[in-house]
């Protein structure tokens, strides 16, 4: 996925007003709020499939060619199909977790050293609470808040979670569930449980917290808590610091408590606190990813490749976009077990492909396709929180016209130069510029343009066609946070501005490499205008290939220590991605590559 708040947005600086003051909501009302809306939920009817896409999906039609290969055995029984995935949901590791908690508390300790502070004191951490829709009871499906499933792997909403900074032990506090939650929502489960499974050295409850922390510090004056409070330099919102609960029930008075009292109920008088420092340690923790991180990313891109290369191969003439969102969720959930995605799934063909986060709830990926047009597919699935975020594009009858070619290869070209150049100690921003420089050379080559590539880059020509950054930090969010460590600028010029990083890529990041290369009006129009812009193009060219929508491919990329590794496998050379749509396996044995080449 691209870009959001780029450039204007972020230029409206802190919006303060998504501070900490955002949750009011108790643990309490949350689970009476549950109980109460069940029986609505269980007399649900399932909504019917419209029977015109029924249609359009005929099952059999859609097989892969090999199905046909033993038809002279189809006489006694029918034909098996070819499995519809090779993999298989992986197991999740939770000392992945304890590594992240580990790597955490080593470099506080390092950091309060060396600024002569003391070692002591407790992270502390407030997970994420379920959320309902608007002012109905019905609850949204829960996801753990980024920060805190990297440090705990929580997945259940309610928690809070501390870790002693001098011993690095790790304390849950879960939520005081009533009676009524065994009845609608299943077992409570006891906090021998939650130590066990999350592999923490202790587990108390949420209203335990201020006791339990002051008990385990035992030491001289007040415990000091570092609480989670920062920047997040692509939404421009803040992470919330955690919050006790404050047991009154109008919310008047919590603001009151909030306002005037300080953030905290009762108990929290006991202890400093520290809002800065803890942020940007772990925010760097999360740049740079453990083996088993890199696992979990793999496994997302693998069922995310797999689903791709499944919708690159059903593309139909006269589908709707959203039924090629549906064959990738269903692939990556139904094999994969993957329930959420990365990022809400951009399915844009013909001129939505310029739109470049097409899919949102006023675009909902609902065109026909029609012959001729091309195909823009941003979708990654999520795995135990690790993001894969993965675009492919490519001609929905199966066959690039020669327009199609020259714009697919220019960016393709991109992205290949970038992963070639990828190593530790490059810079994005050269990065970005190489992908620009090649864009703009192929397009010069294919007599899009014309003019000296040299002076189109002085003067930023490129980000015309390629207005959003070349990728960003990817983790547990799609836009993982650490892109802009303390004193990294954002660039002022077009296309630079967009980057969601500015970094020297280190050996451990992961990071997409997306290139584009778009036809958009907005863009265009202006320039176009422009004497000083309007001489670089070949004006023929470019109005025919106005309506052209565009191209993006994008991969997720580990930087290694000698180069990087595409941890994404989709088809990407062009007769690559024909012969797949024409019924070929992926990835192509012998005889389809020498076929098509
Ligand atoms: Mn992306």
């Amino acid at each position: 996925m691209v870009t959001h708040h780029v450039g204007p947005g972020f230029q409206h600086g802190v919006r303060l007003t998504c501070g900490p003051h955002k949750e009011t909501k108790t643990t309490k009302k949350r689970s009476t709020r549950i109980i109460s809306k069940r029986p609505k939920l269980l007399g649900r009817i399932l909504p019917q499939v419209p029977s015109a896409i029924a249609e359009s999906l005929p099952p059999s039609s859609l097989r892969p060619a090999t199905a046909g290969a033993s038809r002279g055995a189809a006489m006694a029984s029918p034909p098996r199909p070819p499995p519809a995935s090779s993999l298989a949901p992986i197991k999740v590791p939770m000392e992945l977790h304890a590594q992240n908690r580990e790597k955490l508390t080593h470099a506080l300790r390092q950091h309060l050293a060396a600024s002569s502070r003391p070692t002591h004191g407790f992270v502390l951490l407030q997970g994420g609470e379920e959320r309902t829709r608007y002012c109905s009871d019905h609850v949204e499906l829960f996801r753990q808040e980024s920060y805190f499933a990297y440090l705990f792997g929580v997945k259940e909403p309610g928690f809070y979670g501390a870790i002693d900074v001098s011993s690095g032990k790790s304390t849950l506090f879960a939520p005081r569930l009533p009676a009524d939650y065994a009845v609608w929502l299943g077992e409570i489960k006891p906090s021998s449980y939650f130590k066990e499974h999350y592999m923490v050295d202790m587990v108390f409850y949420v209203d335990e917290i201020a006791e339990v922390l002051d008990r385990q510090y035992g030491g001289p004056g007040k415990p000091l808590l570092f609480l989670l409070y920062g920047l997040n330099t692509d939404s421009n919102n803040f992470s919330k610091p955690a919050v006790l609960e404050v047991p009154l029930s109008r919310p008047s008075l919590q603001l009151f408590f909030y306002c005037f009292v300080g953030l905290w109920g009762p108990g929290m008088e006991k202890f400093d606190t520290d809002l800065d420092t803890l942020h940007p340690i772990l925010t760097e923790c999360r740049v740079i990813k453990s083996e088993l991180e890199i696992a979990l990313i793999q496994y997302a891109n693998d069922i995310s490749s797999e689903a791709h290369v499944e919708v690159m191969r059903k593309a139909k003439v006269g589908m709707k976009e959203y039924q090629l969102e549906s064959i990738f969720l269903h692939h990556v959930y139904m094999y994969g077990g993957c329930r959420h995605c990365s990022y809400t799934c951009i399915c844009a063909t013909g001129e939505n492909s310029a739109v470049l986060h097409y899919g949102h709830a006023a675009a909902p990926n609902d065109r026909t396709l029609k012959d001729g047009d091309m195909s823009l597919l941003d979708m990654g699935a999520e795995y135990h929180f690790y993001a894969s975020d993965i675009t492919c594009s490519f001609p929905v009858n199966g066959k690039f016209t020669v327009d199609q070619l020259l714009i697919y290869n220019a960016v393709l070209k991109a992205h290949n130069n970038v992963l070639s150049e990828m190593r530790p100690g490059v810079s994005w921003i050269d990065m970005h510029k190489l992908a620009e420089r090649t864009i703009l050379e192929s397009l010069k080559a294919g007599g899009v343009i014309l003019g000296d590539i040299d002076d189109m880059m002085a003067e930023r020509f490129g980000a015309v066609f390629l207005p959003h950054g070349l990728g960003h930090l990817l983790g547990i969010d799609t836009h993982d946070p650490g892109g802009y460590m303390k004193g990294m600028e954002r660039e002022k010029e077009p296309g630079l501005k967009a980057l969601r990083t500015v970094r020297t890529l280190q050996e451990g990041m992961v990071i997409t490499v997306e290139p584009g290369c778009y036809f958009i009006d907005a863009l265009l129009v202006p320039v176009l205008e422009n004497p000083n812009t309007s001489k670089y193009f070949n004006l023929n060219e470019i109005s025919r290939l106005k309506g052209f929508g565009g191209v993006r491919i994008e991969s997720d990329v580990l930087v290694t220590s000698q180069g990087c590794k595409n941890l994404t496998n989709c088809p990407r050379e062009t007769w690559e991605i024909e012969a797949v749509m024409a019924g070929a396996r992926w990835p192509l044995d012998d005889s389809a590559s020498a076929a098509s080449s």
